[in-house]
């Protein structure tokens, strides 16, 4: 018999209170390492969403609207403090809710406190400008909340997803409405109660669980959302912008990505063969920046293959709890699409050059594939042009340096690259000539990237997310020009 959840995971949050949805309706929500019915879950639909986005205007009307910067800033860092007295709580619900190893969700729930402390140290730091104008003018800046933001989260990292957006629209003072995805909420629902716990006035954090289709279509048609953000796959980001244009409101869209690691000869491959592998298999794969196409300059392509390949066999695959290398995928539905990029590699003819194994214990209803690496798949295949969303890398060989570049801008996303390199100006012309929002040079997602600005270009999205930069896409400026003689 499983533990009981150590809160009811049914209800809404809204205006401070937990309730069921309007509907009275509920999903139910599956444990992903045995395929079990974990918990039910509210299925939040367009009434939901209605009574929320009125609670979070409420709220800005109210006792959330008359805090200062630095009293937001306190309620965050509360909050971060909280979380942190809760690490091994929050890691237990995500590896029974997403699948995660409990270590990688310990660090998920530790960069969602980073991510609470960051901002609420941020929130009372964010200046405007005195601009130099016309004889008797003064002319100047300032940054104000959009009003009531809306949050669609995916299931992959919730925690982490939850903290850079919504951490950072509660700290320019914006009221969140929240829809966390209908395969993992837990660690959202639990944040809902950190958040009461530490003060946070009802009505600046809203919660409604339910169908994208349902309550996250509602969220992103709803006329009193002034932002959205979005994180998730390309077909659902279009949607949530073409809703986005009725109302005429920004959007922030972060959509994943086939992000490339390039290494060259001179590479110092000790140092980096711990990142490759990890990039690729960490969240057994489905991880937006995961680092799933692996570009090796050809002198060097058999070494790496073969050492990449030495630790692929070692790799374990089991339940989350048991806390191994990979835990399952998230559901039956992503386990049958990467299944079928596996097949399509054995159909292709294309080397498996490794695979990782499935604990013999595993349950037989958990959705678990084992990571696999294919080596010498050619640039233009299925493989090395598609987000696979699954513990899948591919590893392609290049000639020269230019090769390298025109190989790794060859899909339709930009999200982040790593390059392995000894030479330093290499390294910089590499770091301008590739297409995508950010490149780690000599290590890769390094720190977690709490700090550094976040996102893609072509299909994976547009603005900014982490560091100082979300602030700014969370808060609208105004410029105020004075005519005083
Ligand atoms: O994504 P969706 P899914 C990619 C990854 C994966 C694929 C499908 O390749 O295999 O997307 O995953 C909500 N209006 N990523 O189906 O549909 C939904 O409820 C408003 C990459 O899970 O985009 C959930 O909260 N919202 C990625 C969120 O959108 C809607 C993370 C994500 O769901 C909606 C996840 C609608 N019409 C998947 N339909 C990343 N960038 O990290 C769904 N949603």
């Amino acid at each position: 018999m499983a533990e009981p959840l150590p809160f009811p995971a049914h209800e809404v949050l809204i205006d401070g209170r937990w309730r069921d949805s309007a509907s009275g309706e509920r999903l139910p929500l599956l444990n992903p390492s045995d395929g079990s019915v974990l918990a039910e879950i509210a299925r939040g639909d367009a009434a939901d969403i209605d009574a929320a986005v009125a609670a979070a205007q409420g709220a800005l009307d109210g006792d959330w609207g008359r805090l200062n910067a630095a009293e937001r800033g306190r309620l965050l860092m509360a909050m971060g403090r909280a979380v942190l007295t809760q690490v091994d709580q929050l890691a237990h619900l995500e590896a029974l809710d997403v699948g995660k190893p409990l270590k990688q969700g310990r660090a998920d729930a530790v960069a969602l406190a980073r991510y609470l402390e960051f901002y609420g140290g941020a929130a009372d730091k964010v200046m405007g400008e005195t601009i130099p104008y016309l004889n008797g003018y003064t002319a100047l800046t300032w940054r104000e909340p959009h009003g009531v933001t809306g949050h669609i989260v995916p299931w992959n990292y919730p925690m982490q997803i939850i903290g850079r957006s919504v951490g950072a629209a509660l700290a320019m003072g914006n009221a969140c409405v929240l829809k966390p995805a209908e395969e993992a909420c837990l660690t959202a629902l639990a944040l809902g109660r950190i958040a009461q716990q530490c003060g946070l006035p009802a009505g600046a954090l809203n919660i409604v669980p339910g169908l994208g289709e349902e309550a996250g279509a509602a969220l992103t048609a709803h006329a009193g959302v002034k932002h959205l953000s979005f994180t998730g796959s390309v077909a659902t980001g279009r949607r949530v912008q073409a809703a986005a244009a009725q109302n005429t409101v920004p959007v922030t869209l972060e959509l994943g990505g086939k992000s490339p690691q390039l290494v060259f000869a001179d590479a110092d491959l000790d140092a980096a063969l711990p990142y490759l592998v990890n990039a690729g298999i960490q969240n057994a794969g489905q991880t937006c920046s995961a680092g799933s196409r692996i570009l090796v300059e050809r002198a060097r392509f058999d070494e790496v293959v073969e050492r990449l390949a030495h630790r692929y066999r070692t790799l374990r695959v089991g339940p989350a709890l048991a806390d191994l290398d990979l835990g399952p995928l998230i559901s039956k539905r992503q386990h049958g699409i990467v299944s079928r990029y596996l097949d399509l590699a054995r159909e292709s003819g294309l080397p498996i050059a490794a695979q990782g194994a499935i604990a013999a214990d595993a349950p037989p209803g958990g959705f678990y594939v084992q990571p696999t690496l294919v080596a010498g798949v050619p640039a233009a295949h299925a493989l090395a042009q598609e987000e696979i969303f699954g513990p899948v890398t591919v590893v392609i060989a290049f000639g020269d340096e230019a090769d390298a570049v025109r190989i790794a801008n060859g899909t339709p996303y930009g999200l982040v690259a790593g390059v392995w390199t000894r030479d330093g100006s290499r390294a910089l012309r590499l770091a301008r000539a590739l297409k995508c929002g950010q490149v780690f040079v000599n290590n890769y997602g390094a720190g977690g990237g709490v700090e550094l600005p976040f996102g893609g270009v072509g299909a994976s999205g547009h603005g900014r997310e982490k560091g100082f930069e979300a602030l700014y896409g969370f808060s609208a400026l105004k410029t105020v020009a004075i005519l005083h003689g």
